[in-house]
Formats: structure tokens, sequence, C-alpha cells
């Protein structure tokens, strides 16, 4: 697509406006005039837009929530709509949908969340688990089973199987989930409750005794925020367990304040979850409702926000509203966002919107959903053939592209890159089972989950390859999906735990796939392929259920290839750095650059890269031996490619310093030497080769100073950085491990003379 219009700072500008905010559009794009086509009360307004560098703009106030707009540009006799270019004017469904604030947190944006089934994650407190027979549930004594005794799942059985997980053993375990690389936890209801799951709670201020109770959870807490990680509760907002004290009032006295809180009708029935009498429905039409749920000051909406919990995950967000229905659903929504701001400003809030998601979240409502229609139930249909009722299902890799666009397009710009991805959860199978078992598959869903925009969850246990112990044949999600985490490391698969830090760490570490838009990438019918662009930077995905050629550039050797460690191919190529992780076992390539598209720089065709000079001839280099390593793997395979243009001159040569680890120190030009010797105009490249440290570079001149540097970070593996020497003297640097920016040894010293 030669125009492109997202969410992000060339596009949006403030990204977050406030209503009556002026805000400034711009559309990345070579025509040099074009309109915008705003609607206003109905009616569309034609505005003409300025040239500027990069593209076209315009400034206007953000009249309401959501603007809604889309361009016309007289050069391509089109409009641009939300999906792309057409003739005739499309419906306003198809314009842009700007929000106003509030709007999803930034931490929430592309974080990386963890959710957890408490009951089965960890048991850390074996004095707090349920006893078999301790209490009955629907009629039938719970059951306390052994760690590693498998789910039943017989008429009945799912929600009174109890193994003990708690709080406490979420807490021995975020040393794991930091090192996994974890930002924020969402965890599945944690109130008392008959059940396992707790979607049916008795008490919505304490936290159930089975879990820790009141002070396990300060406890987590305080050591979830003292590592910067987040917590993101499960709120049941619609409806409560039927063992509530206000159910059991509404039942004794139907004339007590309690009672107008629930739809009874006239046969004595009363509206319920699904018709599930254990789950009576709140009724929002009575005030009292409001007051006590969501509003008043001991609303447990705002009481689990007071006591450090950092956002909710609504159950069933879309069926909470008046008289047993979804009426006024949009306008409690609200409601719900608003108070979970003033009680804390960085609270992010989402949906559990099973379906299409689109008429909440474009009735400005909630900071994103969790993305099953859009996301997770299109991407596991192309990868299993199967849909998530288990139903054959034949979608083809336009057809996956052509629903994850749709979705995609059709959501407000600033819920895009907070919506919560996944391809497992509570309430579906398990990605790796509905895909039976094949680990390269289940890579590549990895994959895609990681590389799409939004902020991609990962259901306890699909890290290390979790499985579930029903026959391929009997498709169940809840309960089986809900197995016992193995805390054996023997029965982890490593190759999937491996492939998820490399893509957590890239996640994080890569700004266009944390918060970069998306573009279609027309490349092949058989390939899934798009790409993430965030200002200078772009990575390109490909994914392909069997080996299929991509039309990458022309091969030439690079000239200053660095292989460190067999694991990730260092290029650089006159200040932009390119890294390749190449590796068949993990099923896939990246590359990434730091184009420079500000500078009218040609970008390369989709699917094939045009060398427009020499210096853009080295970069294409890589190209070459991504596409040679690609065609040679088979299987499954995820390519990831960023790259557009070379920026500027390249120096005469350089000398690569690769931080290993701690143990092997590093090493310089393949020599132990830390010393090194270089010329005028040459460089070193400082590469962080190590899988799981992050380092820090500090360059400073050692004598006769000429210049100064100033310190670099390279958090990841993929990181390099290069410095160009132009003056002669003698320099030394140090290199530290560093955590969260935290020095914490150092690894290297050495001097480099420049001659
Ligand atoms: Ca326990």
């Amino acid at each position: 697509m030669r125009h492109y219009h997202d969410w992000e700072p060339f596009c949006v500008d403030p990204l977050k406006p406030e209503l009556g905010q002026e805000v400034t559009l711009r559309l990345r794009t070579p025509a040099r005039a074009g309109f915008l086509i705003l609607e206003r009360y109905g009616e569309v307004e034609r505005r003409p837009m300025k040239a500027v560098p990069g593209g076209l703009e315009i400034s206007l106030p953000l009249h309401t929530s959501p603007l809604r707009y889309c361009f016309f540009l007289p050069e391509e006799k089109a409009y641009l709509a939300a999906d792309g270019l057409r003739g005739p004017m499309p419906r306003y469904d198809k314009f842009f949908h700007l929000l106003a604030q509030p709007t999803a947190p930034d931490w929430a944006v592309g974080a990386v969340f963890y959710q957890i089934f408490p009951d089965r994650f960890r048991n850390g407190n074996p004095h707090n688990d349920p006893q078999s027979g301790e209490w009955v549930y629907m009629g039938r004594p719970i059951v306390r089973k052994e760690w590693d005794e498998p789910v039943s799942y017989g008429p009945g059985e799912g929600p009174i199987q109890h193994y003990g997980g708690d709080l406490e053993g979420i807490l021995e375990k975020l040393d794991y989930l930091q090192a996994l690389g974890i930002e924020a936890l969402y965890l599945n209801p944690i109130l008392p409750s008959g059940s396992n799951h707790r979607y049916d709670a008795s008490d919505y201020h304490n936290v159930d005794p089975h879990l820790g109770g009141n002070e396990a959870f300060e406890k987590l807490v305080e050591a979830l925020h003292r590592r910067g990680m987040k917590l993101v509760l499960d709120g049941v907002f619609n409806h409560i367990g039927h063992t509530h004290p206000d159910f059991q009032k509404a039942l004794q006295d139907p004339t007590a304040p309690e009672a107008g809180q629930f739809t009874f009708y006239a046969d004595g029935s009363y509206a319920a979850f699904y018709g599930v009498k254990t789950l009576p429905k709140l009724d929002y039409a009575n005030p009292l409702t409001t007051e006590r749920w969501i509003d008043g000051y001991h609303a447990p909406l705002r009481h689990w926000l007071r006591k450090g919990a950092d956002g909710w995950r609504l159950d069933v967000a879309h069926q909470i509203g008046e008289g047993g229905t979804d009426r006024r659903n949009a306008e409690i929504l609200r409601l719900i966002k608003r108070n979970s701001v003033e009680e804390n400003p960085e609270a992010f809030v989402f949906g559990e919107l099973f379906f299409d998601t689109l008429p909440t979240l474009r009735a400005h409502t909630l900071d994103g959903s969790m993305h099953y229609a859009g996301f997770a139930n299109p991407v596991m249909e192309w990868l299993s053939g199967q849909n998530v009722y288990g139903w054959e299902v034949a979608v083809s890799s336009q057809a996956v592209w052509d629903t994850l666009w749709d979705h995609y397009t059709a959501l407000p710009l600033q819920l895009r890159q907070s919506m919560y991805t996944l391809i497992s959860s509570h309430d579906i199978p398990r990605a790796l089972w509905r895909l039976r078992g094949d680990v390269e598959r289940f890579k590549l869903a990895l994959g895609i989950l990681f590389t799409f925009p939004g902020a991609p969850g990962i259901y306890y246990g699909d890290e290390i390859g979790l499985d579930q112990t029903n026959p391929y044949h009997d498709w169940n999600g809840d309960p089986m999906c809900r197995g016992t985490f193995p805390w054996d490391e023997r029965r982890w698969n490593q190759e999937v735990l491996a492939w998820v830090k490399t893509l957590i760490r890239l996640k994080k570490s890569v700004p266009a796939l944390r918060r970069g838009g998306l573009q279609p990438l027309q490349v092949s019918e058989k390939l899934l392929a798009y790409k993430r662009r965030y200002e200078d930077e772009e990575v390109w995905v490909y994914a392909a259920l069997e080996p299929t050629p991509v039309l990458l550039p022309p091969s030439r050797k690079p000239a200053d290839r660095r292989d460190p460690g067999g694991r990730y191919l260092g290029f650089g190529a006159g200040g932009i750095s390119l890294v390749a992780v190449k590796n068949p076992a993990l099923g896939g390539a990246f590359l990434r650059s730091r184009p420079n598209f500000g500078a009218g720089e040609s970008s390369p065709a989709e699917g094939s890269v045009k060398t427009s000079n020499e210096r853009s001839q080295a970069c294409c280099d890589v190209w070459c031996q991504v596409y040679t390593g690609f065609m040679r793997w088979l299987g499954v395979l995820v390519l990831l490619v960023g790259l557009v243009s070379c920026q500027s001159a390249t120096p005469k040569a350089c000398v690569v310093i690769r931080a290993v680890s701690l143990e092997a120190g590093f090493k310089v030009n393949d020599t132990d030497s830390p010393n090194v010797t270089i010329q005028k105009g040459d460089c070193i490249e400082f590469v962080n080769a190590d899988p799981s440290l992050s380092h820090t570079v500090q360059t400073k001149p050692f004598s006769n100073p000429p210049e100064e540097i100033p310190a670099h970070n390279l958090p990841y593996e993929p990181y390099s950085f290069r410095k160009v020497f132009n003056i002669a003297g003698e320099y030394e640097y140090i290199c530290s491990l560093t955590t969260n920016n935290v020095v914490h040894a150092r690894t290297m010293y050495g001097k480099i003379t420049v001659r």
C-alpha cells in the first residue's frame, strides 16, 4: 500500500487527544494533494489537506468520539478508507475511527500478558487446600485431586475438582514469570466461591482463603509492583453467585432492597447468565445495583483497584445491562472505565467480547477486548482446519488475512495495539491440542501472536507445551484446557520455551512489533504476510504452512558478515544494524532495520527490493541469506523481515566486539585480546549475542579525548551498536551486564586505539 494511516506518532498527533483538543491527522503518501472526508452529524465535510514532508496533513478539533473520517486522493481518483482504496465513497462503517481520552494506558500497549487459572498454576501453601467433601457444589461434594492427576470431564465434574493452586504459588514463581519476560498477569477470579473457576462468587470484598486470602493478595501486588509488573483481575459484574448474601436476601424477601438488584419474573424465576440459576444476573436499571457494584465508594470495581489491581478483564462485558438484558450496556461500560480511571489513572479495562467486538468497542467503552473473533479464531482455524467448536472449516491464507485485516481496520485507532490477543484461554481448547501436538505449527501460531498488533496473552503452560489429556476426537475446552502446570522441567518442551522467550524479547525490544501499525504484504496466495510499521522502522512477517518461496532480493555475499555463536547473524552497513535470527530449530528468521522513511528514499516493492545505488545493494545482501535459509528449511516457517534502505556511508572496515556471556567474556575480532586497533574511519560494532542477558556498552575517551560517545544499551540479543571513529586517539570501552538498566557486573574492559 502506498498510502498509510494508523495509530502512530506521524499519523495522529497527539496520539491520545482529549475531546475538544486540536488533533493533527497525517496521511503518509506520495500524493501531494488530498482531502479529509469528515463525518459530522450524519453528513460529510470535505477539507483540503496540506502537503508536508512524507505526506498530507490537516489539523482540527476533536469534536466527538469516535471521530469518523476517510481521505480522498485525486491522483488515485479514489477514497482511502480504513481498509484500503475504493472509488465510490465508503460507508461510515469503513471510515477510520479516532477516540478521545480515556483510552488504554501506555503500559498496556503491546504488553506481554500471562493468564493464570489460580487453582492450577502452583500450590504454594498445602495448608489452605480444599479437601474432598469439604463442601457440596451443585449437589456434588467437591473433590481434592493430586497435582499430577489429569482433569476429568464427566457431567458436572468440571467445577468440583480442586488442585490446591493459590496466590502463594504465583508469588513463588514470579522469578520464573519475570525471566520469561512477562509484564502483566491476568488472573481468573480469586473471590470466594464454591466452584474452582470462581465465576460465581459469594463475597466480592475478600480473596478466597483457599487462595491465600487478602494477605497473599497484598503480598502478590506488592511483589509484582516491585518488579514493575502489573496485575489485572477478572471482573464479574454481569452476574454474581447465587450464594451471595444479597441474592439470598432477595430470595427470602422480595420486598428487601437487595431484591431490586435482580430481575424477577412473574412466575418467580429470575434472569441469569445463560439461564444458569447459580448465576443470577445483576440488573443495572436499579440505582442500588450501580451503587453497590461499580459506582459507590465500596463498590468492588473501585475496591480492588484501590487495593493495587491495575485493571479489569470484564467477564461477558457486552451482556452487562438492565432488566435481564444488555440494555444501556455501552453507558454502563463507560461508567466502569471512568470509575476505574478515577481509582487508578493507569487502569487498563478490557472486555471478554467473545464474538464481534465492534458494536461494543466502537461505542467508545473499553480499552480493548480479548481478541477471539479478530485474532484467535481465524488464526487457529487457518492452522488447524477446525473452528472453536471443533467443526472442520476451510480457511485459506487469503481468508485468514482478510478476516484479520477486516477486524483490525474496523477497530478504533487507539484500541488496535491494546487488544488482548491470544491463541489459548480457559474457555477454549489449548492451541497445541487443537494442532494435535504439531510443535512446528504451534510455534507458528506463537510467532503470529507476538508479531500481530496487540497485547499478547500467554495462557499458563502454553510456553512449555502444556497439552490436554482428552483424545483429539473428543472436542473439549473447559475443563480440559485447565490442567495443572507441570513444574518438573523434564516435562517441559524446551524448544517451545526458547521460542516463546525469543518472541517475547522481540516484542519488547522492537518498537514496530510493540506499537507499530499494520499493513498487508501481497506476496503469494500461500503466505500469510504482513508488515508492522512504527516511525522509521518496519518489520515484515511471512508465515506459511508449507515450504513456500518468497521473492527476495538478489544474492551478494555480505562483506562484513559475522556469525556470533551460530545463532544470530549480525550484519551491518553504513550505520544501520541488521540482525537475522537464523536457527532451523526455531523455525524462523528475523531481520530488522532502521530505514530512512522520511528522507524520500524509495521503499522496496512488496516481496522484492529495488536497489537504487550501491549502498542499498549492500543491505540487500542480507535478504539473499535469509532467502537461502528459508528455502532450505522444511516444514512450517515463520519469516520476519524488515528492510527498506540504507542511509549513510559504509565505513572502510568494521571490528565486531561480541558480548557473549559473563563466563565467556567478550571476544574481540575472534581473538581473546580485549584491545583493538583500528584506522580512522573504521568502525566498532558491539553485538549482544547472549540469548538471555542485557548489556550496556560505554565507550569513553581514554586519553587525548577527541569526542564524547554516550553509553549505549543493548537490551536483548538482536541488538548491536556501531560507532565509526573518525578522530585518532585512544578510547576505553566498558561492557556491563544489566537488568532493567541496573548494572550488575562489568564483563569486558578494553582499549580502542584509532590511528
Ligand atoms: Ca494451596
